[in-house]
């Protein structure tokens, strides 16, 4: 009797599981259009990347699931696009992480002066539990993160001097990302910091409301900085990612299936993004170059210099995202490095 009853029950779990694996199959993938947002043009590392998405959200979901990629911040700027996100009425993005530090303080950590010392570290933190830690943060205030691309080292143009040492920083009026802690950065260095979306960032140049902006050496050449930029100094100063997030409250309403299509997608567009971005990067300084830009390194003991000045505005940040966040960060690199 008792062994009679055993095998029913199993035999009864048994039916049930492949009855919600069939079912699963049935209905689990629905014909959905995605609308997403960036704010890079679509011959921007950005840009390819995003359609690198497209195509494989479509191709995941055998042709059900359309993404529909809206670059140049023809949505709005990141601000906007990320209360689209939680309010619903967009359903997908992809960032800066430090334009989100007003929603998620975390965030923050990305913006620290200095934090990588390289790519590797920076794949190794982002795509570890750190990184991770940080981007589930965003599901309390309605978004979801699915992963981090690369922006990349940061580097500073402008049109009054060259830049080798902090005190030619004095002055300058330059667009900062719209974040605290880039305006604290940039103050710290003596410049003029004043904060704007990036979708302003070309006017505002070319009709000298600013002198300077800083941005990797591949968005200064796909949004054409060059053209109304003449000084460029390699200063490396911070590494920004760029984050993939999608609206919790439209995400919450897809099925697991739809969701692994879209996590399986965003992974695979990642790998392409950084290969693309890293290619770019490479080739970029000498093109650059060849369109009439200036470009200076900083000698070792003024990077030394630089960063040593930045120092103070570690601790605010270690205060801003929470000591334990910091300290676990720092011992991460500290392995990281051997040390
Ligand atoms: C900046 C960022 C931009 C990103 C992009 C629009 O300077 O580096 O590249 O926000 O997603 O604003």
């Amino acid at each position: 009797m008792q062994t009679v009853l055993r095998r029913t029950a199993l035999a009864t779990v048994a039916a049930l599981a492949l009855g919600a694996a069939a079912g699963a199959w049935a209905q689990d993938i629905k014909p959905r259009l995605i609308r997403f947002g960036y704010g890079l043009n679509e011959q921007s590392n950005q840009g390819r990347a995003a359609k690198v998405f497209a195509d494989a959200v479509e191709k995941g979901s055998g042709g059900k699931m359309k993404v529909r990629a809206i670059g140049a911040a023809a949505l709005g700027p990141d601000t906007q696009m990320q209360q689209a996100l939680i309010g619903g009425a967009q359903e997908m993005m992809v960032g800066s992480t430090a334009t989100l530090v007003g929603i998620t303080k975390e965030m923050a950590l990305w913006d620290t002066p200095f934090l990588f010392n390289n790519v590797k570290e920076a794949d190794a933190v982002l795509d570890g539990p750190i990184g991770q830690k940080v981007m589930d943060k965003l599901a309390e205030k309605g978004l979801v993160g699915l992963v981090y691309w690369e922006n990349g080292f940061r580097n500073l143009t402008n049109n009054k001097r060259a830049v080798a040492k902090v005190e030619d920083m004095e002055g300058i009026k330059l667009r900062v990302m719209q974040n605290e802690v880039f305006l604290n950065t940039f103050k710290t260095l003596g410049a003029n910091a004043i904060p704007l979306p990036f979708s302003e960032l070309f006017s505002a140049l070319e009709t000298k409301t600013v002198d300077g902006q800083e941005n990797p050496f591949n968005t200064i050449l796909s949004s054409k900085f060059y053209e109304v930029q003449k000084y460029l100094s390699v200063t490396n100063h911070v590494y920004s990612p760029w984050i993939v997030t999608v609206s919790k409250k439209w995400w919450d309403g897809l099925s697991k299936e739809e969701q692994k299509v879209l996590l399986d997608a965003a992974r695979a567009s990642r790998e392409f993004e950084r290969k693309d971005t890293r290619d770019e990067a490479a080739k970029a300084l000498a093109d650059l170059k060849g369109r009439g830009m200036q470009v200076n390194e900083l000698s070792p003991a003024e990077a030394a210099r630089m960063r040593a000045k930045l120092g103070a505005i570690n601790t605010g940040i270690a205060a801003n995202i929470g000591q334990p966040l910091w300290d676990e960060t720092q011992a991460e690199l500290a392995r990281l490095r051997g040390g």
